[in-house]
């Protein structure tokens, strides 16, 4: 079953005996030789950094976990020798925990692990099909290609694959580097909708179009799903990250975009994965940055929890 005496999140005590509320997925799959190495590492670097985050949250009234029970999973491994192999193998590693846990947190590892989750999603307690859910994807890149570097399964494909896989909507939150034939296919496909970076954070006020975004978000229904590519947020965050990009999200953006998504009463969040994590080797930010993400879509969860049992 894995090592149980590794770091847990948020360097809470874990019960081994479920069912939990919360389970930590760390996936850390590294695969596109054409990229900035180490995400790897990034899940443990994140599950680590999370002992430094405080455990009281604005959202809710007592530390957490608030008497709710999080399990850090044993985690996810193949030696399976092609790509899809591995991605099949991430599928069953999800489709296994979500049936302890409603809400997963899965923290990767390559943009990539999204594609198996999605299809691990269809055994989710509160999706009906694939078609119902909304993919929420902050991230610099809208990952929309075709192939990359001849690489049909990658970073900068996986939401095009999700869509294919039948993801019926996803909003892109953030994005400010794109192929021509990418932004072509965000004109042209009713399903996405994108939320460019210049646009939401210009800083002159009546350009720009945050609270519109803000709005938008709130009106989203059914199944949610947040996919949150670290490299979404300004670089100076996250400088270790694949492909640091100036220009991103705040934290605090960051925070009211998942504040909202999770008390909105028209969707339900189904969980998230925070991905691209790669640690920083000289200090801590970029895995701190995670952490204090991935702390926040847990407080958030929790909340939700004690409001639906009040
Ligand atoms: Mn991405």
């Amino acid at each position: 079953m894995g090592d149980w005496s590794s770091p847990t999140f948020l360097g809470l005590e874990e019960s081994e005996l479920g069912p939990w509320d919360i389970v930590v997925l760390p996936v850390p799959l590294e695969i596109s030789v054409s990229y900035g190495e180490g995400t790897e590492r990034g899940p443990d670097a994140c599950i680590e950094a999370s002992s430094q985050v405080e455990l009281n949250d604005r959202v809710l009234e007592n530390d957490l976990p608030c008497g709710f029970k999080i399990l850090t999973a044993p985690k996810w491994s193949s030696d399976a020798p092609s790509l899809r192999e591995q991605l099949n193998s991430i599928r069953d590693y999800v489709k296994k925990w979500i049936r302890s846990a409603d809400f997963p947190l899965i923290l990767g590892g390559e943009h990539g692990i999204l594609l198996p989750i999605i299809e691990a999603m269809e055994n989710h307690r509160l999706v009906r099909k694939i078609s119902d859910i909304t993919i929420v994807q902050i991230d610099a890149h809208a990952d929309l290609r075709d192939e990359l570097n001849g690489e049909r399964f990658s970073h900068g494909t996986v939401i095009r694959r999700s869509l294919e896989a039948g993801v019926g909507n996803v909003v892109q939150i953030g994005v400010r580097a794109l192929s021509s034939e990418e932004e072509s296919m965000i004109r042209q496909d009713d399903r996405i909708q994108t939320w460019f970076a210049g646009d939401l954070l210009s800083v002159s006020e009546h350009l720009s179009n945050w609270d519109k975004m803000i709005a938008s978000i709130s009106e989203i229904e059914g199944p949610v799903w947040i996919t949150f590519d670290v490299d979404g947020l300004d670089g100076s965050l996250v400088p270790s990250t694949g492909t640091p990009m100036p220009g991103g999200l705040s934290h605090w953006g960051a925070v009211e975009i998942i504040e909202n998504l999770f008390s909105s009463e028209k969707c339900t969040v189904i969980g998230a994965d925070i991905n691209e994590i790669v640690p920083d080797t000289q200090g801590s930010l970029t895995q701190f940055s995670a952490a204090l993400v991935s702390t926040k879509i847990v407080a958030c969860h929790i909340a939700n929890l004690i409001n639906n049992n009040a």
